[in-house]
């Protein structure tokens, strides 16, 4: 297979609700939808940096200039017989994962729909059901937060995680752990305390929370370490992991028991499924987390979960979740018990609806 040019169109879709975390509030989201045009057809992908360099580094801008100064003309030409290939000829650039997966993603697509598989069987899946949870951003008072939660218990969501920072934690968590008492409920800091905090975080020891996720430094494993000793609560990693070797690392001291792996942050698939590999090695279950994704990454997130180590329900809710209508079709729905449903079809198996996205479409960069 080979790349012969690239579309990328730059979305901006409204959320349903603003989404508030540590590090800002999203009112809608800029993303890039990637066409990979190669000579076996298209494949499809998103970019899911941000329109600000605030969850990590990258951001919607900084990605299309990489992708087209760097990145497209590095795999533009180039055969390849299997996706394993591509993410070793956009090494020599540093980092930038979240554009790297972008394209790297697109061409995963574009070889499994040519060959007329769907992209979790091309990934070495397995058809199951996806289980899923339901991210919830921070609210104005602990009772919003309740109410908020309890729509998303009533539609069946596997396990609900909390947004928090100091200021919105301790109060919040309780009055949702008192309203549920079973819900499988977690916590996401996005790295919003120190190990200075950790007399005030231990206090979330006593809320039976399935995990803490990120609670330091952004790109920090050595102080997750030191907090972990300290907690009963598992810590999860998601910003400071970028790769397999990574997650060794963090296994070795100690910093964590559980990972969110996210497609982009890691560099695309092939990392993606290489990180599961060594954790699943490791022992440390893993689930897939979510950027806020269109249908177009959602249906990559669901293709990546179907890897046997993906036995924790992750953050790729319904459709209706985040988007009044979202750019794929059939629409990803949840289904009773809180499962999301493999397509059959080839490739990311949704068809994208080319008239919803000139609605949402602010530009369109060729390469
Ligand atoms: O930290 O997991 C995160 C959204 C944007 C950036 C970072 C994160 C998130 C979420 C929402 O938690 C996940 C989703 O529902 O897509
Ligand atoms: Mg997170």
């Amino acid at each position: 297979m080979k790349l012969e040019a690239c579309r990328l169109h730059v979305l901006r879709m409204p959320l349903k609700a603003p989404f508030k975390t540590s590090f800002g509030v999203e009112k809608d989201r800029q993303f890039i939808l990637v066409e990979a045009l190669t000579d076996e057809g298209p494949g499809y992908a998103e970019v899911v940096a941000m329109e600000d360099p605030l969850y990590n580094e990258e951001w919607v801008k900084g990605s299309l200039l990489i992708l087209q100064d760097y990145l497209i003309p590095a795999l533009k030409g180039v055969t390849f017989s299997h996706p394993d290939e591509i993410y070793p000829k956009m090494e020599f650039i540093r980092r930038h994962y979240m554009a790297k997966s972008g394209l790297e993603s697109a061409l995963w697509e574009a070889w499994a729909r040519a060959r007329g598989l769907p992209l979790w069987k091309a990934l070495g899946g397995e058809k199951k059901p996806i289980p899923v949870g339901v991210s919830v951003g921070i609210q104005p008072s602990p009772e919003a937060l309740v109410e908020v939660v309890s729509g998303y218990v009533e539609q069946g969501y596997r396990r609900v995680k909390l947004k928090i920072e100091p200021g919105h934690d301790i109060q919040y968590v309780a009055a949702v752990r008192k309203a549920f008492p079973h819900v499988p409920l977690m916590v996401d800091a996005n790295s919003a305390y120190r190990l200075s905090d950790l007399e005030h975080l231990k206090k979330l020891d006593s809320f039976d929370l399935m995990m803490m996720e990120q609670p330091l430094s952004h790109d920090d494993i050595i102080w997750h370490a030191r907090l972990q000793k300290e907690l009963k609560t598992p810590i999860c990693l998601d910003e400071s992991i970028h790769s397999a070797e990574d997650a060794e690392k963090a296994f070795s001291l100690g910093a964590c028991r559980i990972i969110n792996i996210k497609i982009g942050r890691v560099g695309g698939l092939s990392r993606a499924k290489a990180l599961h590999d060594v954790c699943r090695d490791h022992g440390v279950p893993v689930w897939c987390g979510g950027m806020l994704e269109s249908g177009v990454g959602r249906a990559h997130n669901m293709a990546i979960t179907s890897l046997p180590g993906f036995t924790l329900p992750g953050d790729t809710s319904g459709s209706d979740r985040y988007w009044a209508e979202d750019i794929v079709e059939p629409e990803i729905r949840l289904k009773p018990g809180g499962t999301l449903e493999l397509s059959d079809e080839p490739g990311m198996g949704y068809e994208i609806l080319w008239d919803r996205v000139a609605k949402y479409r602010e530009h369109l960069v060729e390469v």
